[in-house]
């Protein structure tokens, strides 16, 4: 644990689930961390994802020690610091979660990349973190979250909530319901594609979207992926969607624009490039037939599970006004009809990148 007088502890990043502060303290050593609060009502077991946390940092640190980077490339993993007595987290009385993780100094994230530079070594940060932990059994890990990312449980959860709760009536949400209704089938794209074996679990981050890659400020280099709580066996697709779908929409997914979201095929090259500079030694055939689908899917996903909430009346996602969540809904709607109808370009890019 860092030492020090606490000087100052301010909110930071954006996150949409826990609340996290960055702690700031008087000392010569390491000036911060980050202190997080974990939201038990999504995750209900926290002990795990700690667990996993602990697990993969620890694979990833000894695979660095016997495999390290190119030459001159500085990779730094988020490590959890330990309390008083030795824990890995606090259970403070009022039953809520808390724990501490070091924080990389001389780094800074962003919300939307900024050029093709930032694009390629937000792809070469996942491709390090897939590559780093491909030799570590999935079941390793603990599911922490039932259901994240298998799209069809989020169509049900959807379908439940349709069935329970008032839609009103808006031209927006005649939109989501029926831009949804339209894509029922194929949502089962991946879980399908799982069931018949053509897709294996591997460890994932599971929310690898620009804000959590952080950046080297003298360098411009990536050297760190954070926000650890999703790390579980999945498909390295959630996250090669993931990261596309808030790579390349330059607007960002709070923009108020959301007529004005588009998909940028340069950006998705250049975040692919990076990833496969990295990851391209232990992707399948079938891995790269399934790319396309997986960023459309992702962000097909995340409009549903920003709509579903938006329904239920805001109970998942943390929001600012009423219909923030709609808002957030039609932006990756937006995307995803982007997505669609450059099909053949983004095919043509995974070929060549191949
Ligand atoms: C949530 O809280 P945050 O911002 O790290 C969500 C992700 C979404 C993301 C969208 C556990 O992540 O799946 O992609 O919002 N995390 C969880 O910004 O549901
Ligand atoms: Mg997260």
């Amino acid at each position: 644990m860092p030492q020090g007088r606490v000087i100052d502890v301010r909110e930071f990043g954006n996150g949409n689930i826990n609340n996290t502060f960055l702690v700031t303290l008087d000392t010569k050593g390491e000036k911060h961390f980050v202190l997080q609060c974990i939201n038990t009502r999504v995750f209900h077991q926290p002990e795990l994802v700690i667990r996993n946390m602990r697990i993969s940092t620890e694979h990833i640190r000894q695979r660095l020690q016997h495999v390290p980077l190119s030459a001159g490339r500085r990779w730094e993993i988020p490590t959890i610091l330990l309390t008083r007595d030795g824990r890995d987290f606090w259970p403070a009385s009022d039953g809520s979660f808390w724990r501490a993780i070091s924080f990389v100094e001389g780094s800074q994230s962003f919300d939307t990349i900024k050029d093709i530079n930032h694009a390629s070594e937000v792809g070469y940060a996942l491709g390090v973190f897939h590559t780093f932990l491909s030799d570590l059994p999935p079941d390793r890990l603990s599911d922490t979250l039932k259901g994240f990312h298998i799209t069809p449980c989020y169509l049900q959860h959807y379908e439940d909530v349709l069935a329970k709760y008032s839609t009103g009536k808006s031209p927006e949400v005649n939109y989501c319901l029926q831009f949804i209704n339209e894509r029922n089938a194929w949502a089962h794209v991946l879980e399908n594609a799982k069931a018949q074996g053509r897709l294996r679990l591997r460890p994932i981050h599971g929310d690898p979207k620009v804000n959590n890659i952080m950046i080297d400020t003298a360098t411009g280099q990536a050297i760190s992926i954070i926000d650890l709580d999703t790390v579980k066996p999945g498909l390295v697709h959630y996250d090669i969607g993931d990261c596309l779908r808030s790579g390349c929409n330059p607007l960002g997914e709070e923009t108020d624009q959301w007529e004005k979201v588009q998909f940028d095929p340069d950006l998705c090259k250049a975040i692919l490039r990076g990833y496969l500079s990295m990851a391209r030694e232990f992707l399948t055939g079938n891995d790269f037939s399934y790319i396309f689908d997986s960023i459309r899917l992702i962000a097909f996903e995340l409009g549903l599970r920003f709509f579903a909430d938006y329904l239920k009346g805001n109970v998942y996602f943390k929001v600012k006004h009423l219909k923030h969540n709609l808002s957030r809904a039609l932006v990756q709607f937006k995307l995803t009809e982007s997505i669609e109808s450059q099909e053949t370009a983004i095919c043509n890019i995974v070929r060549d990148v191949r």
